[in-house]
């Protein structure tokens, strides 16, 4: 598309160049010795030692055979194909990068959604799941655990957590590399709703939220939390992702992701949260395997449900 755009560009200054070259004598010049008005142009030639008189018969020389005059066609022809590559180009450019351009655009509501989140390929889709009734809307969602009948295994490899996995409609992880394309082109948000067996809920809130590339090992950053569920991903700024077969979280003994049944940005000292652990009910006898958030009901309770979802900042 930029190849085509750049080849009609040049079709259109080409066209517009070639009358202005071969511009035909001015008035000044169409009667020898009678000058009226000075082109820039021409006051140069004069200024280097031309007369007006063989200006005038170099410039009728130069005027443009009919064929040239047909060019303001041309040149109106290639307006309009400009102005189609224009508009094709706008159509591509307004697609949904994510559910917040959704909401802008009038969507409401909560499902599955198609977004175009790649810079520079305009057609490469995905679908995901917006939440629109939540906080404002415009929610693209990330990850999220619940207690329906079917479940989903969150112990999963290297590379099921980078392409994502299970259902999006029901528990599901969107996929590393995703997650760092929506988190890399404009400043995110984070927002992470919790709920226990007790029908009580909590919010954290982050003010900026992103995931590097698969060279740092989908480095995360976290930051700016609000709300009242306890800030438990603060230990885990700055931490890299693991799994059980890649262990990069620093502690130098432990596999946090093989230890706490996981994968997540596991830090030196493992975890404080670890919403993609193992889904025991509530409590749990074994130490912070499962899916807890230890500033709200610590290392031996399993919360109901999660969700973690971004929205850009501005
Ligand atoms: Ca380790």
């Amino acid at each position: 598309m930029f190849v085509m755009l750049l080849v009609v560009l040049s079709t259109v200054g080409l066209a517009m160049a070639g009358p202005a070259i071969t511009q035909g004598p001015s008035p000044a010049y169409s009667q020898p010795g009678q000058p009226t008005h000075h082109s820039l142009i021409t006051n140069l030639l004069l200024y280097t030692g031309f007369n007006d008189a063989c200006l005038a018969n170099a410039l009728e020389a130069c005027k443009p055979t009919p064929e040239q005059h047909q060019q303001p066609s041309l040149i109106q022809e290639a307006k309009e194909v400009l102005k189609e590559v224009s508009v094709i180009v706008n159509k591509l450019e307004s697609r949904p990068r994510h559910c917040k351009d959704l909401l802008d655009s009038g969507d409401t509501g909560r499902g599955l959604r198609l977004v175009y989140p790649y810079p520079g390929q305009p057609h490469h889709h995905v679908t995901v799941f917006c939440d629109h009734t939540v906080d404002g809307g415009g929610w693209t969602v990330l990850q999220k655990r619940n207690n329906d009948v079917i479940r989903q295994d969150f112990y999963r490899t290297w590379t099921e957590y980078q392409l994502g996995f299970g259902d999006l409609k029901g528990e599901f992880w969107l996929g590393l590399d995703l997650i760092h394309v929506l988190t890399s082109t404009t400043l995110q948000q984070l927002r992470i709703d919790l709920a226990d067996y007790d029908g009580l809920e909590r919010v954290a809130k982050y003010g900026f939220f992103n995931v590097g590339s698969d060279e740092t090992k989908y480095r995360m950053s976290v930051g700016r939390y609000s709300g009242d569920a306890g800030d438990a991903m603060e230990n885990h700024h700055g931490s890299g992702f693991s799994t059980h077969e890649q262990d990069n979280d620093n502690d130098l003994i432990r596999n946090c992701a093989e230890l706490f049944r996981g994968g997540w940005w596991y830090a030196p000292r493992c975890h404080d949260s670890n919403l993609n652990g193992y889904q025991y009910q509530g409590n749990h006898p074994s130490f912070a395997d499962g899916i807890n958030w230890n500033q709200w009901h610590g290392f031996h309770y399993s919360l109901r449900r999660t969700s973690m979802m971004i929205r850009p900042a501005f």
